[in-house]
């Protein structure tokens, strides 16, 4: 029998042992896409089960994308392009040719220029040392632009391999189920859902021209999203455009982005800002300028997401310099902080994540 593996999510099946990973009631038969218990259980009841995907597992799939010959179609989230980035993609990309997908463009205000975007996300790229070819913003949910990827694709394969990269989340399997339904080949044939570690073996698609890979996500340890899951984890993305909350005043202001971060200003009298994060998580605004025993005291209450049963990670604070700049303080895993006209910032993050500052995508 030739190697059997799951459509929906590349997992290796097996129908012999009911509680082992992949397993399906079914038979082998030349040629039918089987879905494993796992794919059925999510795609049907919404039920998640624990990833089978090892650290191990995922290196070896980036070994392997990296030493044959292709493409890369790195997919990023366009609200969390830090929390999109890996230090393994980025020296994949320094010899692989690479269209960078800027993903879930639905989600950021539709008052912004595209244009302006694509010119913002190419510099935000080039910053943090990541070598494209080309980059195409596109929404899979909407459906938006999935033409002008397929085309680029095509252009720039020339007939090799195309494998989808990311880390988890990004909307890889999302994105390549659109490209299928774009050119009606299938209708949505690999399993997506909101939380991480769906996708677990390599998935090809035979195409006109080329074949096409789903892969696993890489983890982002460093994006909040890693630490975070159910409940949680839905407050923090976003499913619909953004609404900015706009703050007119910073001065002796401290601004909580639910229980997960802060920033807090002193004496800023020209300061404001605009939040862009999914309009699930509450921004929370008070005339305080020492906010840690604030913070410690409503911390899985008032300020939530974390919610008082997921997993108590520690902070830590940067300040930052801003000398009156409008700049953004990026949270991966988040989105960011837009901020205009203040001289210093205090933030506080989770332990193992870095805020960013950037000028980013807002003018
Ligand atoms: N708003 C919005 N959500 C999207 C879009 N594309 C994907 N999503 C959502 O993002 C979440 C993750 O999508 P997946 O396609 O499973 O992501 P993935 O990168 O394949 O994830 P792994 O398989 O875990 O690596 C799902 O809830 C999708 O519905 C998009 O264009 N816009
Ligand atoms: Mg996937």
């Amino acid at each position: 029998m030739p190697e059997w593996r799951c459509i929906g999510c590349g997992g290796p099946l097996q129908n012999t042992s009911p509680d082992a990973p992949f397993y399906t009631p079914k038979s082998y038969q030349e040629g039918v896409p089987i879905y494993c218990e796992r794919c059925y259980k999510i795609r049907h009841y919404g039920q998640i089960k624990p990833s089978f995907v090892s650290e191990r597992v995922l290196a070896e799939t980036l070994t392997l994308v990296e030493s044959r010959p292709g493409i890369l179609l790195w997919t990023v989230d366009a609200l969390d392009f830090y929390g999109s980035m890996h230090p393994d993609l980025i020296a994949l990309s320094a010899h692989k040719r690479t269209l960078l997908i800027v993903n879930k463009i639905d989600v950021l205000p539709k008052s912004l220029s595209r244009e302006k975007l694509r010119q913002a996300y190419l510099t935000m790229a080039h910053d943090a040392g990541v070598s494209v070819e080309d980059l195409v913003l596109v929404s899979a949910l909407k459906k938006t632009d999935i033409d002008t990827l397929i085309e680029r694709t095509r252009l720039l394969s020339k007939g090799q391999d195309v494998t989808l990269v990311g880390v988890s989340n990004v909307g890889k399997s999302s994105v390549l189920n659109a490209m299928l339904g774009a050119q009606q080949l299938m209708k949505n044939p690999i399993t997506t859902s909101f939380e991480a570690n769906i996708t677990q073996g390599l998935i090809p698609f035979r195409l006109k021209d080329y074949t096409l890979y789903d892969t696993p996500g890489l983890r982002a340890k460093h994006a909040y999203r890693h630490y975070l899951s159910g409940d949680s984890l839905r407050r923090i993305m976003p499913f619909k455009e953004i609404k900015p909350t706009v703050f007119q005043t910073v001065s002796h202001r401290s601004f909580f982005l639910g229980g997960l971060a802060y920033l807090s200003f002193t004496d800023e009298p020209t300061g404001h800002i605009a939040t862009y994060v999914a309009n699930t998580l509450l921004v929370h605004a008070r005339l305080d300028e020492n906010p840690e025993a604030f913070y410690d005291a409503k911390v899985g209450h008032l300020l939530n997401p974390p919610a008082t049963t997921d997993p108590s990670v520690p902070l830590k604070r940067t300040t930052f310099e801003l000398k009156g700049a409008a700049i953004s303080v990026f949270f991966p895993g988040l989105g960011f902080v837009r901020v205009w006209g203040a001289h210093a910032v205090q933030v506080a993050t989770y332990e193992p994540i870095e805020p960013i500052l950037h000028p980013g995508v807002i003018g």
